[in-house]
């Protein structure tokens, strides 16, 4: 088999999106998401004035070379663009090697290790109120885990909050919108949302909660510590992580479970972090992190030292890396949870897709390949619409992480 030519299509059903389709000789196609939130353009320019040109004539079977060859080869290595584009080839050819071999995804990576897939829903409100509100709501839909953000008295937005209960998404605004970030208001409220959230749903619901990158490592300390009785599933992204180091503070003043990894693109972001055992999820996802061939990577690098995974899996991933990410996770023997922002009904029917929500679990579907495909005439319908993610400030003006 030989791949003929690639394609990028970009949509925007509601927000932006960036899929690479890559054609071969034998008829058969694979899709991949290359969707860089906020940073769109620059991923579809490096995959078709960079990439696409190189694909032509090559046997799309040979994923790991490809793979190298699109590594090593661009000599800067690294980068949440450039793997971003490398994702995307990496979910469109394993996606023809399983439709060659008429086998859903999961079975090429060695078979089901469970029956599904373990997901949390986002539940938020302007209110400790409204937030307990909306966490019933997800458990009466049969949520087994909930991730929970509220409102904090004082402060205008932040981050999580949404006026969409359903689809919610970050990226609104044709310029950077604003926030306002106190950490001391904020680390007064957040244990109180979750000592009203056990006490009105007992200890069974596994409860999450994302900082998102906004603490120094001793308030993430502090913090940790004060939930501590609320038996958190985990604390996700508490401190910006660049400095892998920084982790071992936390670590060493809190048992509350830690996740990071989301903005993480290889396994070079994390080695520290896994070796050390300063967390116990690693985010790292199908889209941003070198598709399936290097997650898997990071997969059994993390299961050596009692990492599980846990995907990130937000509305600006495209139900193509969703669909990738199912048969991962059915798949890798150290799975934790999933991430799933379900996606508007719009976006749905730009990507027919073959999984399916029940009862808490997600399951990937039976068909051959990953099981998400693109329905170009929809897509074509969405042009491209420019979109930034918030920046947030201090009280005071200071730039501060979003
Ligand atoms: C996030 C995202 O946990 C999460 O899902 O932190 O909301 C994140 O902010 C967006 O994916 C950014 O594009
Ligand atoms: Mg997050």
């Amino acid at each position: 088999m030989k791949i003929t030519e690639a394609k990028v299509i970009i949509t925007s059903p509601g927000r932006n999106f960036v899929s690479l389709k890559i054609y071969t000789d034998e008829g058969l196609y694979g899709v991949g998401d290359a969707t860089l939130n906020g940073r769109e353009l620059s991923v579809a320019s490096y995959l078709k004035d960079h990439i696409v040109p190189m694909l032509a004539g090559r046997d799309p079977h040979q994923i790991e070379d490809i793979w190298q060859f699109l590594y090593r080869g661009a000599y800067w290595r690294k980068g949440p663009v450039t793997m971003t584009a490398i994702s995307a080839v990496d979910m469109a050819l394993w996606d023809i090697k399983a439709k060659a071999a008429n086998m859903p995804l999961y079975q090429l990576l060695g078979g089901k290790s469970r029956s599904g897939v373990m997901v949390y829903g986002h539940a938020n409100g302007d209110s400790i109120e409204e937030t307990v509100d909306e966490v019933g709501k997800f458990l009466n839909d049969g949520y087994l885990a909930v991730r929970a953000q509220t409102g904090i008295p004082g402060l205008k937005s932040t981050y999580g909050v949404s006026k969409d209960k359903m689809f919610y998404e970050p990226a609104d605004s044709d310029l950077p919108s604003e926030n306002e970030w106190s950490t001391t208001k904020y680390l007064d409220s957040i244990p109180k949302l979750f000592d009203t959230l056990r006490n009105t749903y007992g200890n069974e619901p596994h409860l999450l909660h994302d900082v998102h990158h906004r603490l120094t490592p001793i308030e993430a300390a502090r913090l940790g510590k004060d939930l501590e009785s609320f038996r958190m599933f985990w604390l996700e992204d508490a401190v910006p992580a660049e400095n892998q180091a920084g982790f071992r503070t936390i670590r060493q003043n809190t048992v509350t479970p830690l996740a990071v990894g989301e903005i993480f693109n290889t396994i070079w972001d994390c080695k520290e972090l896994l070796e050390e055992q300063l967390i116990d999820y690693i985010r790292t996802s199908v889209v941003h992190a070198g598709g399936i061939t290097h997650l898997r990577r990071i997969a059994d690098f993390a299961s050596l030292f009692h990492v599980r995974t846990g995907c990130h899996g937000a509305t600006d991933l495209s139900p193509i890396c969703m669909g990738a990410a199912l048969h991962f996770d059915l798949w890798v023997p150290n799975f934790g949870i999933q991430e799933y922002m379900r996606h508007s009904e719009e976006t749905n029917a730009v990507f027919p897709h073959s999984y399916s929500f029940k009862n808490g679990y997600l399951y990937p579907g039976e068909t051959a390949g990953h099981g998400v495909d693109i329905d170009e005439k929809i897509a074509a319908k969405y042009p491209y619409k420019r979109c930034y993610l918030p920046v947030n400030r201090l009280e005071d003006g200071t730039m501060w992480n979003w």
